[in-house]
Order: structure tokens, then C-alpha cells, then sequence
């Protein structure tokens, strides 16, 4: 999808251009809901107001994320329509480099769309993807958002849910999921009730997880949980609104 993109790199706007492009592409390509776009405007105005980096604090909370993903016995990578037209290989890299599940969860759940995310990440190297049995139910939810894969979502430890909807984030939080949430939105209720949010693009913030897990692969459980536990979800959403109020915009 990327390849007919032909902004140069060194444009000032390069990241938040390709975004779009995928966006549109994903649109396109049917996986990717109308509702997406809108999703997509929202993040990029943050996105713009952080500087389009990766923060200091950002990255720390991306490490934790991968240490809490190496720690876990069931980890998840929820796939909605945003994120399987903007990272759809980079998913399958964290997947293998963590050991977790992929599963499509959507918003706006149709079968056709459930089909075509699943088969748009095969493409990219997934050898399975759940969602699609959707034997399994999250408690709260009205019936279509509430299905999840009994042996994916449903019996998962530790979810990681990128550009969620704040209802669900809720719903999985008192399930007493721990939550990884990707969004530029610190003050969005996904980000508000996450065990780790990550206030990040998700372009940068799911390849700089891997990165980080591919680096913690040989250390003990021990290092791990310290590392888990020295992190402070408060403090990492409070440094992402410093980021936003005072930043250099570039
Ligand atoms: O594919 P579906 O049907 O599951 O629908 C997915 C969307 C994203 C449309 C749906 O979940 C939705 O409406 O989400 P919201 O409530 O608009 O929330 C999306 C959040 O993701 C917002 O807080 C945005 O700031 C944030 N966001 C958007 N793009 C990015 C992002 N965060 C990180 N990286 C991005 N590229």
C-alpha cells in the first residue's frame, strides 16, 4: 500500500502524510472504516502537538510494554481497521518477537471487514489470526462489540489495544485485563484506564516495543517485574500532557 507513496522522507509533513495515505489505502481496500479517517484526524492533531516523536516518556512506557508482553502467559495484540491499515507487518513483528496472539476486534464489526483485516495481515506474514470464531463475550458490551475469540481476548492477561474506543478500554480494564493501550490522546479514557499507556503514534510506538523486546529477550523474570512494576501510568500521561502544553512544535 505504501509503495505509490511518493512524499520524499525529508518532508516536514513525511509521517503524518504517509498516515493518511495508509488510511485512505485501508479505506480503499475495505478494511479500514469511514469512521477511521475521522479517528485518524484526531491523532494526527496530537500527534502534531507532541512534536510527531516519540517522547522520552514514551519510550520508557513502550519498554514496559514489552517487558509486560515477555511476562505474560497469554498476550493479545488487538487489530482494529486503523491499526491493520497503518502497521499491519509491524504487528506480526511484535507478535512474533512477544509470542502473543493477533486478534481483530472491531468497532464497527461487519464479517466482511473481520475477513478482510484477517487476510490483509496474513498477507503480511501472520500465521493466524483470531476473531473470527467470536465464541466469547465481553461482559458490558452491546452484542456485536462485545465479541471476542473465547481462547484469544476473552482468556488473554495481557491485552495490548491500540486507537480503542473508551468503552471497551473500560470493559477489559473490569475484566481485570492488563491493558497496553496505544493513543496520542493522553486524556482519552483508553489512555486513562490503561496499566501502560503508550502516547505515541502507533507508526513509531509498535516497532520501538519489538525493538525493546528483542533487547529484554534474555532477561529474567526478575528484571522484568522490576521493570513492570517501577512504572507509573500517572506519571507517563502527566510527561504527555507536559509534552503537548510546552513542546517544541517543529
Ligand atoms: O476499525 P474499527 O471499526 O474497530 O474502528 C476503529 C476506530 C479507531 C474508528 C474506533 O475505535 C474509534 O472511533 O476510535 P476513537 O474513539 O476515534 O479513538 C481513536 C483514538 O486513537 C483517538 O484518541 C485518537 O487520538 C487516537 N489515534 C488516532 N490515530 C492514531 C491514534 N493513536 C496513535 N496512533 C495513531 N496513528
Amino acid at each position: 500500500m505504501a509503495d505509490e507513496f511518493d512524499v520524499p522522507e525529508s518532508h516536514p509533513r513525511y509521517e503524518s502524510l504517509l498516515t493518511r495515505h495508509r488510511i485512505e489505502a485501508g479505506v480503499k481496500k475495505g478494511i479500514t472504516s469511514t469512521q477511521g479517517l475521522i479517528a485518524e484526524g484526531r491523532g494526527e492533531a496530537f500527534d502534531y502537538l507532541l512534536g510527531e516523536r516519540t517522547t522520552e516518556s514514551a519510550d520508557e512506557a513502550e519498554r514496559v510494554a514489552a517487558a509486560s508482553l515477555l511476562l505474560a502467559d497469554r498476550p493479545v495484540l488487538s487489530v482494529n481497521g486503523n491499526v491493520a491499515a497503518l502497521v499491519p507487518g509491524e504487528i506480526v513483528e511484535l507478535a512474533e518477537a512477544t509470542g502473543a496472539d493477533i486478534e481483530v476486534n472491531l468497532f464497527n464489526r461487519t464479517e466482511e471487514r473481520m475477513e478482510a483485516i484477517a487476510d490483509h495481515l496474513c498477507e503480511h506474514g501472520a500465521s493466524e489470526v483470531k476473531g473470527l470464531r467470536a465464541d466469547g463475550r465481553i461482559p458490558g458490551l452491546d452484542h456485536e462489540r462485545a465479541k471476542v475469540d473465547a481462547d484469544g481476548i476473552e482468556s488473554a492477561d495481557v491485552v495490548v489495544v491500540p486507537l480503542e474506543d473508551g468503552d471497551r478500554a473500560e470493559a477489559l480494564d473490569s475484566m481485570g485485563k492488563t491493558e497496553i493501550v496505544i493513543d496520542l490522546n493522553p486524556l482519552s479514557r483508553s489512555a486513562q484506564v490503561a496499566a501502560v499507556p503508550i502516547v505515541d503514534n502507533i507508526l513509531r510506538a509498535v516497532p520501538n516495543i519489538t525493538a525493546h523486546a528483542r533487547e529484554l529477550a534474555d532477561e529474567p523474570a526478575s528484571t522484568l517485574e522490576t521493570i513492570v512494576s517501577e512504572f507509573d501510568p500517572d506519571a507517563a500521561l502527566a510527561a504527555a500532557e507536559e509534552a503537548i502544553r510546552h513542546g517544541d512544535l517543529q
